[in-house]
């Protein structure tokens, strides 16, 4: 249809918003993510490729159409394999080659694709053996998010694949949705069969967990929700809990969208988001989480004391890891212990951005070397994957476990009388091992505080101390001349650049720093770690400089 050319690509308002025809788009680090006038030709060339792999694959693909911790004006689309995993990475070319074709020449680059991947299909459609492709679709709370479904339910008709349009959803309810029809062992491919899945394995598994003696654990939390998808879908899982497990107050509900508020905010400002601010005399705000916009980030954080009013303390997504990783080693030691040629091997997959002390936390105390990988949710499930129990977080807050066929043989599959065993099944069930998902990690944490009877000031204080760390976003003419190398530690291009930025980090003491272009916003990013917040920032600003120096926006 007309609307969705890039000459007739028509918004959500009934603009035409023409794309020129040599415009060219990059499959960023969650997908295609633009302003969201520009997304309707987009959204529709995704579905059309994702109802291809869909009968080339007889599956369920997904496609999620959120721009997540981006403003409200902006929207995005990415799609999901059969498993619920991101896209595979050949597919992500077809898809940029796909979007960037011309009006013209779609329709060859269309022709090519078909021939290439519609023999199999066709061959299987002909003996009747094509049961299960379909498009499965979900938006977050976008007012541009329901045109964008139409966009997607005419791509995915080109190809006359099935279309289940499963509406407003967290992004990690999408991937749950896409594993649970290709697997229907796994859980019903319904909203109601995603909360009972998660919140029936977090009760059984709240049931045998005992708190220690003389427990700090408080089982009372205040949610920011970013004003996205997880106010309403996380007040609906919050009904099947009973609230004597669990006490949780939901705040920044219908406001606008990620503004002064939710994970991304919290994590680079280091400051309490909107309606979160204490009156001076008021009692200290309790333990508090934030999600971002489509519910695939959580962190924790609380005010901190004797700083600057408004700043918060935070417990960002390596704490997290750090934490599930220390529940999981005491349940494999107490399983070793009993079982010497255990086999279950459990690996922490981190990126540039982790605090310092939390790397040397995994390596010295857990006793693992941690593998960091570039940014990207792709990167870090797969490296992930290569374990029967892979931890990965990011600091920001996106991150999982993902589980092993063989910890399905040993842990899943045994109906075992070992409690630790039983304690490690539960826990596999309440994560969401398809994708970082905000619902489930808070589930899966405040089992975990709960087990070692920890309040904030123990997890703070009994695992590692952060390191000062500072982020910056600068806003560059052309982020793609910045080119990196060494898991985004080390800048390639510009030339002379990453020397520049070694002369800067040797100014300071204990002092770490990189810069990288986002994949998501039109900026760059600087990370910085030092021996004192001062430090940290004099060497932040310095290398914000340095960038700016190249080209500003
Ligand atoms: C997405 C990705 C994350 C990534 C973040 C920022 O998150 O899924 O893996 O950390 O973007 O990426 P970048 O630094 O390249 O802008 P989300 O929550 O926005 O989907």
């Amino acid at each position: 249809p007309p609307q969705y050319t890039r000459a007739g690509n028509t918004t959500h308002t009934g603009e035409v918003h023409s794309i020129p025809q040599d415009e060219q788009f990059a499959y960023g680090t969650a997908g295609f993510r633009f302003r969201a006038e520009k997304l309707p030709f987009i959204v529709y060339r995704c579905a059309y490729l994702a109802s291809l792999r869909a009968r080339q694959l007889d599956s369920a693909i997904g496609v999620m159409i959120t721009a997540s911790h981006n403003p409200a004006q902006d929207n995005g689309v990415k799609l999901v394999d059969p498993s619920g995993d991101m896209l595979s990475s050949q597919w992500e070319i077809y898809a940029t080659e796909v979007i960037n074709a011309s009006d013209a020449d779609l329709t060859k680059v269309i022709r090519d694709f078909e021939k290439n991947f519609q023999r199999s299909s066709q061959s299987k459609i002909a003996r009747g053996l094509i049961h299960n492709a379909k498009v499965v679709c979900g938006i977050d709370t976008r007012v541009s998010g329901p045109h964008l479904m139409e966009a997607a339910r005419a791509g995915a008709a080109l190809f006359n694949v099935k279309f289940v349009d499963i509406g407003v959803v967290s992004t990690p309810m999408l991937h749950y949705s896409v594993k649970s029809f290709n697997e229907p062992e796994f859980a019903d491919p319904t909203h109601q069969g995603y909360y009972d899945a998660i919140s029936g394995a977090f009760k059984k598994l709240y049931e045998m967990t005992q708190e220690p003696d003389g427990s700090r654990y408080q089982p009372e939390l205040i949610v920011d929700c970013a004003n996205g998808v997880g106010a309403p879908r996380f007040r609906e899982l919050l009904k099947q809990i009973p609230k004597e497990m669990l006490s949780i107050e939901l705040r920044n509900e219908n406001g606008e969208l990620n503004h002064g508020c939710g994970a991304d905010f919290v994590k680079i400002a280091q400051k309490m988001p909107a309606n979160f601010i204490l009156t001076p005399d008021a009692a200290p705000e309790p333990k508090c989480a934030s999600f971002d916009g489509d519910a695939d980030r959580i962190l924790y954080f609380r005010a901190k004391n004797g700083c600057q009013y408004g700043t918060a303390e935070l417990f960002d997504g390596d704490r997290i890891a750090v934490l599930f990783a220390t529940y999981i080693k005491e349940q494999l030691d107490i399983y070793t212990a009993s079982k010497p040629r255990n086999s279950l091997k459990m690996g922490i997959v981190q990126t540039a951005y982790a605090n310092g002390s939390s790397t040397r936390f995994v390596r010295e105390h857990l006793k693992i070397e941690p593998i960091i990988v570039p940014t990207g949710v792709k990167h870090l499930h797969e490296a992930a994957s290569e374990f029967d129990i892979g931890v990965y977080f990011e600091a920001n807050g996106h991150g999982t476990i993902v589980f092993s066929k063989h910890f399905d043989s040993v842990v899943r599959r045994n109906a075992s009388p070992l409690v630790h065993l039983r304690r490690l099944h539960l826990f596999s069930r309440v994560i969401n091992e398809t994708v970082g998902d905000a619902f489930a990690d808070l589930l899966a944490t405040e089992i975990v505080l709960r087990h070692f009877g920890w309040s904030m000031d123990d997890w703070n204080q009994k695992l590692y101390q952060d390191v000062p760390n500072v982020q910056i976003k600068v806003p560059v003419a052309d982020r793609s001349i910045f080119k990196t190398t060494n898991a985004e530690q080390t800048l390639v291009k510009p030339d002379g650049l990453q020397k520049r930025i070694d002369e800067e980090v040797a100014k300071y003491k204990d002092s770490r720093a990189f810069i990288r272009p986002s994949g998501t916003e039109n900026i760059v990013r600087v990370y910085a770690e030092a021996d004192t917040l001062e430090n940290t920032h004099r060497l932040g600003k310095s290398l914000e400089q340095v960038v700016l120096s190249i080209g500003s926006a």
